[in-house]
Formats: structure tokens, sequence, C-alpha cells
């Protein structure tokens, strides 16, 4: 048992990291950089800026006290043939999923862009979970990854707040699992919508999970005197 005691929203949570992993979403160039699935679609990449360092620290933090860490992509295989519609055909040709784009063709397994930004690139042997849809449980191995481990809580940063973060959220609080994330190691295009997502979280009590910030986390884990 090794138990730390998290400031967070809307209450304290207590977590034993023995059962808890750090989950990265999506860090990609195609998100962060310009050039990529995120400029495509209209957006502006530099609101997304903020995350990268702070998710560098809890990073390097979570490899040196050995927490479970799992990144995701978000992407798709180069025939499209696990993308569905619904990802595609509300965009002008030439901007979708699958187009070519400067990283390579957009939101592709393999392109460059679909790749994680070096600032926290996963190490090798860290687990990195290639997802064809928003929320990461959909169509991968992450409960089972998950539930064989016996993680029960789940650190939560990445991009972006409002889509593949609240989904996989959600879809971790319906199954099981105590979500709990890191305000400023998210961030959404649009700074409104980083807010009101994380608003929705602990909302009535902590609907879907808690909400913290990376400060908290460092802070807990080094109160608990883990040799960092
Ligand atoms: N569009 C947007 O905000 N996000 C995505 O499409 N994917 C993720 O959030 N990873």
């Amino acid at each position: 048992m090794k138990n730390v005691n998290i400031k967070a929203e809307p209450t304290a949570v207590k977590v034993d990291l023995e059962k808890t992993a750090l989950i990265v979403i999506d860090m990609q160039k195609d998100f962060l950089l310009h050039g990529g699935y995120g400029e495509s679609l209209g957006n502006n990449v530099d609101n997304l800026a903020s995350a990268i360092g702070s998710t560098k620290k809890v990073l390097e933090v979570a490899r040196k006290i050995g927490l479970f860490i799992i990144q995701t992509r978000e992407g798709h295989l180069p025939d499209l043939s696990d993308c569905p519609s619904t990802k595609l055909l509300r965009w002008p040709e030439g901007k979708r999923i699958g187009d070519q784009g400067p990283m390579g063709r957009i939101l592709i397994r393999g392109e460059k862009g679909h790749s994680i930004v070096d600032e926290v690139a996963p190490l090798e042997g860290e687990m990195v979970i290639d997802k064809p849809g928003k929320n990461a449980f959909y169509k991968t191995d992450l409960e089972k990854v998950l539930k064989e481990k016996g993680i029960v809580n789940l650190l939560v940063v990445g991009v972006t707040t409002d889509v593949c973060c609240s989904t996989t959220v959600s879809g971790a609080n319906d199954i099981g699992f105590n979500a709990i994330v890191l305000a400023d190691c998210m961030a959404s295009y649009d700074p409104a919508r980083h807010r009101a997502a994380l608003d929705i979280i602990k909302a009535q009590g902590g609907i879907f999970g808690w909400v913290t910030s990376s400060r908290e986390v460092l802070d807990a884990i080094k109160e608990a005197n883990f040799p960092l």
C-alpha cells in the first residue's frame, strides 16, 4: 500500500499508488503542432502548448516512483477501414483524416503527425495504446490491461479536455475506474471549453471524477515521503 491524499474538487481523494496509473491522452503532433489534424479542423493549436510542460513534469515523477504509465494515440489504419464516416465527412476534402498534410497523412498510424511530441515521448518499454475513437476504451485493450494490473485509479492528463479526455473519463467512470484529472496538464483548443469540461467532470458531487492539478499531485507524493 502506498496511500497518498490528493487535494481535489469536489473532495480530496485518497489513492493507493500501487493501484493507480498515469494515462497520457493523445499528446500527438497531429493535435499539438501546426499542420496536423487539430489545425485541419480549424483550431488554434497554440492553446494546447501549456499542457506539454506540466505533463512532462508529472511524467518524470511518475517514472521515478514507478507508477504504471500508459500513453494513448488517436489514429487510423492507412486504408481507413477503422474510420467511421462520422469522423470524415463533416470536413472539407483535403483537410480530412487520411489526407496529406505537412506531417504526413493526417491522423494515420505510422505518420510523423501521429507520433507523440518529443517532450513527453514514451520511453522504451512504456505502453502505448492506439485507439480509433475519442474514448480510449473504445475498441482497445485498455480496460483489460488496467484490470489485469489491478489498477482502480487513473491520473488523467493530455489533450483535448473536452474531446478525448472527457470521453475517456466518462468511459472510465462507467466501468469502475476513479478518474482524477490534472487540469493544468490538459488543454482544449478553446479555454472556455476546457473550463466547461472540467466543471462537468466534478459537478454533482463528482459525477465523472475529480479535478486537481499537477502541483497537488506532486505535493501529495512528496508528503507521503516517496524518494524522488
Ligand atoms: N478535436 C479535438 O478537440 N480533439 C480530438 O479530435 N481528439 C482528441 O481530443 N484527442
